[in-house]
Formats: C-alpha cells, structure tokens, sequence
C-alpha cells in the first residue's frame, strides 16, 4: 500500500516525538552477524531498519535483505546505495537524490534507471532529499558519488538545499555526515535548518553515543539514525540506550 510506511513514520513523530533507524549495511562483512543484530534492534525500540550501503563486495545482498525482513519486527526500509540493490523485500524506499551535489547521475540518472523496476516491484516510495555535510573525513558516499559535502560552518548552504528540498516536493530530508563522520551535524546547524523547513529532518552520520544523539533531537531532529557505532559495537545495550535517548528527549 502507497503511504503506509510514511504515514507510520510520522505516526512515530506524533507518538514518541523523535524516532530511531539504524542503518544495516547488506555487505559481506556483516554477514555472520545480521541475523542476531535483527533480533537486538527488536529488544530495543527500534522505530525501523534502515538498509543500505555506498559498497557492496559481493552478490548476496538481495539474500541478507530478504534475511532481515524475515527477521525484523519494525518496517525495512531500503536506503539506496545504488539501483542495484533494489529488490521486493523491502517494506518501502527512500527515493533519493543527492541534493547537495551537482553530479546530474545521482540527482536523477540513478532514478531513472530504478523508476521502471520500482513500479513494476510496487514498492512504496518515500522522496527525500539527502543533503551531505562535510564531517571532517572523506566519506564513502562522497567518494563514491564525486559530489561535495556541504562546509559544516555553512548552515545558510544547508538550509537553501533543505528549502530547495521542500519545495521539490520532498517529503523527508536527511542532512548526513557520512558514515564513519569524525563529526555528527552540528546542533547549530539542526536548529537553523528546523526553523526554516517544514518537513521531517532524518540525521546522521558520526553519532557515537546516546548523548550525541539527544543533543540533536533537543536541537530539533526528527530521527536519529546510527550505523557504524551499532554495527560495531558488542555491547548488546547499546541500541536500547540509543532509543531510550531519543524517545525521552
Ligand atoms: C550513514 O548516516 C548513516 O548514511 C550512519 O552513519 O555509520 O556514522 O553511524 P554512521
């Protein structure tokens, strides 16, 4: 059904006020570890998975998407890394373009590529506006994409792409830092970029800990989403902290 996954993202929003995603990456190196990591987001409030990645280093990841449906109790949500990723088993898809940079195959060639498998699939579409915001490293995301982050002492750039976002029609925008970011988003830059937009505000990237993440819910984020730090960690708390965090503040 079109909108549900939407419509329960923003029924998170009206319920718990803030929401958790965190990021699984469909790649080999997580494969041993998927299915336990599932059942851990499950214990811990998860509000849904976010899965995707900017690299993959082998061909299984369609069986290890279908792995995590089958295992997940909250929606699946596919964050594209690239159109080759796409498959049925996802619950809905961030439709994205990557708004900050200026290389036209990642503002539209890849969505053009998916728009015919997405409606023959029937997967449910979430347009969103991904903005990337220079957190102090080389991201695989910019170097994958040959787009340029955004200056993170450039809030005014940020909130014209995020502006540019809404007005595109874009129903989320997702300001990142990229994975493994040495820096998170600014708080300064959540809280203006709040003040301007009306949408929905996903941030990530470089969120280390359950307090980095309430300082930017208390600036004004919508939904945290953390990936390397949960991924890595072998502390089966940690997500529970994270949501717990984020749902009280
Ligand atoms: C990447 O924002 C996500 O797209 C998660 O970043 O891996 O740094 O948590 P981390």
């Amino acid at each position: 059904m079109q909108n549900q996954i939407h419509k329960y993202l923003l029924s998170v929003l009206k319920e718990k006020g803030a929401g958790y995603l965190v990021l699984i990456d469909p790649d080999q190196k997580n494969d041993s570890k998927i299915e336990e990591f599932v059942h851990t987001a499950n214990q811990s409030e998860v509000d849904a998975l976010l899965v995707g990645g900017s690299l993959m280093m082998d061909s299984k990841n369609h069986e290890r998407v279908e792995l995590i449906k089958k295992k997940a109790k909250m929606p699946v949500i596919f964050f594209p890394g690239g159109v080759q990723q796409l498959n049925g088993h996802y619950d809905a898809m961030f439709f994205m373009s990557i708004l900050s940079g200026r290389n036209p195959h990642y503002l539209i060639g890849e969505q053009a590529i998916a728009a015919p498998i997405v409606k023959d699939i029937g997967i449910e579409t979430i347009p969103m506006g991904y903005i990337l915001i220079d957190g102090g490293t080389t991201t695989t995301v910019e170097f994958m994409s040959s787009t340029k982050p955004i200056p993170m002492d450039r809030p005014d750039i940020t909130v014209a792409h995020c502006l540019a976002a809404q007005y595109l029609g874009k129903k989320i925008v997702y300001l990142e830092a990229g994975s493994g970011a040495k820096y998170p988003v600014s708080t300064e830059t959540i809280a203006i970029v709040k003040e301007q937009i009306d949408i929905p505000v996903i941030v990530g990237g470089g969120i280390r800990t359950p307090d980095d993440a309430r300082e930017r819910v208390i600036a004004g984020a919508d939904f945290i989403v953390t990936g390397t730090i949960t991924e890595k960690s072998d502390n089966l708390s940690l997500m529970k902290q994270f949501s717990e965090a984020i749902h009280s503040s």
